[in-house]
């Protein structure tokens, strides 16, 4: 395929361009261009984000609402724009593109390496959610409607099963039983919601630790990255999903089931650092509301996971055969290690709340 990379603002020759990182979702490549600039190629997944014009407008307003707030050039992203002056590129096929200066100096982390980089990426999901506390939230559209919405992920599930496209619901039966069991919980976030109890705020809404960029050399958060689902949201579900990928015991599409716990030293390490990038933001409905984010962003990607393999992976990117199946099944055992560990993640919650 020929790549884009020239109709972008980009300086110099361009060396290189491979596919880089691990995205479930988009397909990432690096350019290396002569002179040492590096830059992150993407090109859009269309099926995903139906409206990319939509998508890049949020991409940019964040990016632009950012940089004008903060003098180090490596704390935010920064799109370069097309030769003709606009924020994404259409191929002759219809393809989006858009490119990002790398981050120089940055690494991704696919697993927390050590607690102090957990913290740190929970103080830059954390920052970032406060950043953005003043972002006129109403001009952002919605790029995936009802994403962290879990009872319409369980509709969604209850269609794929009637349809059961692939003839695997019958494989999945225990998984399957699981996820139903525990339906009438899914609505607990957004029922909260609704009665007032949590604030809306502009969240990230995909805080998996690979969408934190580290510095190589300090090893302190620089900034976040992955901004496609930047929208209104519930400060739960940022700490949830970093929760369910990040402390973890294993990956998320580990094989070995007895290996996958919940570690309850790195959720609490993931608290302070959360806290601390919120810096006071947060009140304590949100905190005590901070273990439901857990159970419920790794029960909902359970149930996303499951939906994928029962309609045939058409949305997440996989890599070996049953790989949703195997993704589904950590979530949904993380999610049991969580309800044996209930009430240890909700006084830990409670222990930083202002008033007991
Ligand atoms: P996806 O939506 O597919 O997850 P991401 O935007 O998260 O796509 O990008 C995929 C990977 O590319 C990231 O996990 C990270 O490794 C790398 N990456 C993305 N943007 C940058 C950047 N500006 N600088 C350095 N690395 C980046
Ligand atoms: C996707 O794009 P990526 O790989 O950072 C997905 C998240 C899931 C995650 C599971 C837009 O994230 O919602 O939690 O995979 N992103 C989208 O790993 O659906
Ligand atoms: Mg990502």
């Amino acid at each position: 395929m020929q790549m884009p990379i020239d109709q972008f603002a980009i300086s110099g020759r361009v060396i290189s361009c491979c596919p880089h990182g691990d995205g479930h979702i988009n397909e990432t490549y690096y350019a290396a261009c002569e002179a040492g600039a590096g830059y992150i190629l993407q090109k859009i997944n269309t099926a995903v984000f139906r409206d990319p014009a939509a998508l890049m407008e949020n991409v940019a307003a964040v990016t632009e609402y950012m940089a004008r707030r903060t003098a180090d050039p490596r704390r935010c992203l920064h799109l370069i724009p097309t030769r003709d002056g606009r924020s994404f590129y259409t191929d002759p096929a219809g393809g989006c593109w858009r490119v990002y200066a790398f981050v120089p100096g940055s690494l991704c982390l696919q697993s927390a390496e050590t607690p102090e980089l957990f913290y740190e990426s929970g103080v830059a999901f954390g920052a970032f959610q406060r950043a953005l506390a003043d972002f006129p939230a109403q001009t952002l559209h919605e790029t995936i409607p009802n994403f962290h919405n879990t009872p319409d992920r369980y509709r969604q599930l209850h269609l794929a099963l009637a349809a059961d496209v692939r003839g695997r619901a019958g494989e999945c039966r225990e998984e399957i039983d699981f996820a139903l069991a525990r339906e009438p919980e899914a609505s607990a976030l957004v029922d909260a919601l609704a009665r007032g109890e949590l604030p809306l705020r502009v969240t990230h809404n995909d805080t998996k630790l690979n969408n934190v960029l580290i510095d190589a050399k300090t090893r302190r958060a620089l900034c976040v990255i992955d901004l496609d689902t930047v929208m209104p949201g519930l400060s739960a579900y940022d700490f949830g999903d970093s929760i369910r990928f990040g402390a973890s015991t294993v990956a998320e599409d580990e094989h070995e089931l007895s290996k996958v716990a919940l570690s309850l030293p790195l959720y609490e390490t993931y608290i302070c650092g959360f806290l601390a990038g919120c810096a006071g933001q947060l009140t304590d409905g949100e905190i005590r509301a901070l273990p439901l984010g857990a159970k419920l962003m790794t029960l909902e990607c359970g149930v996303r996971f499951l939906t994928d393999y029962l309609n045939g992976d058409t949305y997440f990117r996989i890599h070996r055969e049953k790989h949703n199946l195997d993704r589904c099944r950590t979530q949904l055992r993380l999610v049991r290690d969580m309800e044996g560990k209930w009430e240890q993640m909700r006084a830990i919650a409670e222990g930083f709340c202002r008033i007991h």
